[in-house]
């Protein structure tokens, strides 16, 4: 069993400027200091995994650049020219809450050609999955519009690169990023042939989106399954939400790929969402897609970053995931585990379960079409 390595030194590279928290330093009224999305807690992830002797069990992959017919078959080529433009200059801003700097498009090239790479290496079984740890991340990017730190939409582009250079029938796309996953959802909303789930914190962001009602339309008419959970779930909500609605999702749609969209910011610890996973609760998630995988699609399995925003909690949980992937454990354990572990609420509480039984609703839809 192999599992592969992918990240770039230029993916922290990709600078979101000044900032406080989300919001660009206005010189005014927001002191400048690093920007939520800054490489720091992505280049600690990076630090442990190599720190715990793990990187060097790991197969490492070169990612390649996206070329521009591979994100136009996402994006506009409107907006394509305009992040070139922009990056050519000083860059700017690729939308809502997305800054960027020069060279800031060539980066969004990478992470995008990253998730390619990746699926590619699965796809020839030069590893059985992989963990990319890319940046800028994706899921929020629109076709005609950044948001949300994402400038292009990398999983998205990789499930249609699966689709259409690669000739796979069917691949989901499982978005655990505590955010919406919108730009993956508007992207295949009318598309039977890609389902896309997403977990997330209810209404948090992109504000008013990832409602469980919202199931694609057209054709793709139940193939895009979202499940709000209420703020304050723990690792109960979130392995009930994956045992009841999405592994059964993901089997009754038999998918050949699975491509994980992996924020790390429902945890415990991040600043830009009110959850409570923890490095043993992203484990556990990380066990099941294998496993749901191994029954579907000989294990293929993608897994590709998102968000995630606590310096000293994202590096544990990733640690977590790729253990788990590489079907090991290293020598290095979750100091804050046992912190998080006693936490109240951790356990599936009603309302939480009454959120999952809604999503769980959508899943006849599904085996119906
Ligand atoms: C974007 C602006 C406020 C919250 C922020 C979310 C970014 C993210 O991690 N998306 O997955
Ligand atoms: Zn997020």
């Amino acid at each position: 069993m192999a599992t592969g390595w992918l990240s770039h030194e230029l993916y922290f590279w990709h600078d979101t400027r000044s900032a406080g928290g989300f919001l660009p330093a206005d010189g005014r009224t927001i002191e400048p200091e690093a920007h939520s999305e800054s490489p720091a807690t992505k280049r600690r992830f990076r630090n442990l995994v190599d720190v715990s002797g793990l990187l060097a069990k790991l197969v490492p992959l070169e990612p390649r650049a996206a070329t521009e017919e591979e994100i136009l078959r996402c994006h506009t080529r409107d907006y394509l020219e305009r992040i070139k433009a922009l990056s050519a200059e000083n860059g700017g801003d690729a939308g809502e809450l997305t800054p960027f700097g020069p060279g800031g498009y060539e980066i969004a090239l990478l992470a995008a050609g990253g998730v390619i790479t990746a699926i590619d290496a699965v796809l020839d079984a030069t590893v059985d999955n992989v963990y990319a740890l890319t940046r800028p991340p994706g899921h929020h990017a629109e076709p005609d519009i950044g948001r949300g730190f994402c400038i292009f939409a990398n999983a998205a582009i990789g499930a249609k690169h699966a689709r259409e250079a690669r000739g796979l029938e069917r691949v989901a796309v499982v978005d655990w990023d505590v955010h919406h996953g919108n730009g993956t959802q508007k992207i295949f909303w009318e598309d039977p042939s890609v389902l896309t789930i997403s977990s997330h914190q209810d209404n948090n962001y992109p504000p008013d989106s990832g409602h469980v009602h919202e199931v694609g339309g057209g054709t793709g008419e139940g193939f895009n399954l979202n499940i709000p959970l209420p703020s304050g779930s723990g690792v109960g909500a979130y392995v009930a939400a994956y045992e009841r609605v999405v592994a059964p999702a993901l089997r009754a749609f038999d998918p050949d790929l699975i491509i994980v969209a992996s924020g790390l910011d429902a945890s415990n610890m991040d600043p830009l969402a009110r959850m409570m996973m923890h490095s043993d609760g992203y484990r556990q998630l990380t066990q099941l897609m294998l496993d749901v995988a191994d029954d579907v699609c000989e294990g293929r399995l993608v897994v590709e970053h998102e968000g995630g925003y606590s310096s000293p909690y994202v590096p544990f949980c990733g640690l977590a995931v790729v253990e788990a992937l590489a079907g090991t454990k290293s020598d290095i354990d979750d100091p804050y585990l046992d912190f998080f572990k006693g936490a109240g609420g951790q356990d599936l509480q009603p309302h939480q379960a009454a959120a999952i039984e809604a999503a769980e609703a959508n899943l006849s839809r599904l085996a119906a079409v």
